[in-house]
């Protein structure tokens, strides 16, 4: 599977709602060959010992100590790196190229992956955050596109999004991601707890099929709800990408990868740990 077309265009006004909105659900647009090329490389990493489970950080867990846990969030960073099918996915598939059309960008370069996977019963929320606090890079055009492999809505922990949050210049401290907690010897205000009170945010959601994307840009806040079916799995891939204006900016506290050690503050993300994945 090497055919880099998506199964449709991205139209216009879908690129008017990703920047007036801060996300927008791209419906039928990704090909059913790529989705199995993703699934083999989810189903493998939740069949090896690297799976992890998000679960620990979250609720008290009482089978938390067992080694493969049903019910749990499993999910892990950068499988690109080390799984050929999600490399394929992240590198080669329609995904670089939506990214681009949304940002507006003339050349993508590829932040990271991270396979999230919530089984039937697992009850973590997943705490609202931006990406933005989490990564080591500053710029408008910086996205995440979220591919579920599976039929998702609000129940089943289909992504929450604070309409226009995007438009803020306010990053919060990034969180432990299932939950509320701050990471140490990070910047800014703590996150709210939407998941506790809305206050006035007006929240996006979208009950998705498989073949549906959503992409939401880095600063915009979301979250999601446990999967409280009993049957349903959850399996989605998020995939990051940047745009030409992005440019490395290490923030205190955020977890780092080996190859920010590396890198310069204001630096343009010419790495082999940040591939150029598409040019216009
Ligand atoms: O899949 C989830 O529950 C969270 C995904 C997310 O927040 C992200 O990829 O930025």
């Amino acid at each position: 599977m090497d055919d880099r077309a998506a199964l449709r265009d991205v139209t216009d006004e879908e690129i008017a709602t990703f920047w007036r909105d801060g996300v927008v659900c791209l419906r039928a647009i990704m090909p059913p060959a790529w989705l199995e090329v993703l699934a083999e490389g989810v189903e493998r990493y939740l069949a090896s010992d690297a799976a992890f489970s998000l679960s620990a950080f979250g609720a008290e867990r009482p089978e938390t100590g067992k080694r493969k846990p049903k019910a749990h969030f499993y999910g892990g960073t950068d499988h690109w790196k080390v799984d050929e099918a999600c490399r394929r996915f992240a590198c080669e598939s329609p995904l670089p190229a939506i990214a681009g059309q949304l940002l507006r960008a003339s050349r993508i370069n590829l932040y990271e992956d991270s396979i999230l996977v919530k089984e039937p019963g697992a009850i973590e929320k997943t705490a609202f955050h931006q990406d933005l606090s989490y990564f080591h890079v500053e710029g408008s055009q910086i996205c995440t596109t979220w591919v579920p492999l599976d039929p998702v809505k609000r129940e089943t922990g289909a992504l929450q999004f604070v309409r226009g949050s995007h438009l803020s210049r306010k990053l919060f401290r990034p969180n432990f991601f299932v939950s509320t907690d701050a990471m140490p010897d990070t910047e800014g205000e703590i996150v709210p707890d939407l998941h506790a009170d809305r206050r006035d945010a007006e929240i996006l959601c979208f009950d998705t099929e498989p073949g549906d994307i959503t992409i939401h840009h880095a600063r915009t806040l979301h979250g999601a709800d446990g999967n409280h079916s009993a049957t349903m799995r959850r399996r989605a891939m998020s995939v990051r990408y940047c745009g030409d204006d992005a440019r490395y900016k290490l923030r205190r506290g955020a977890p780092r990868k080996p190859h920010h050690e590396e890198v310069a503050e204001g630096a343009v993300l010419d790495h082999a740990d940040c591939p150029v994945v598409w040019m216009a």
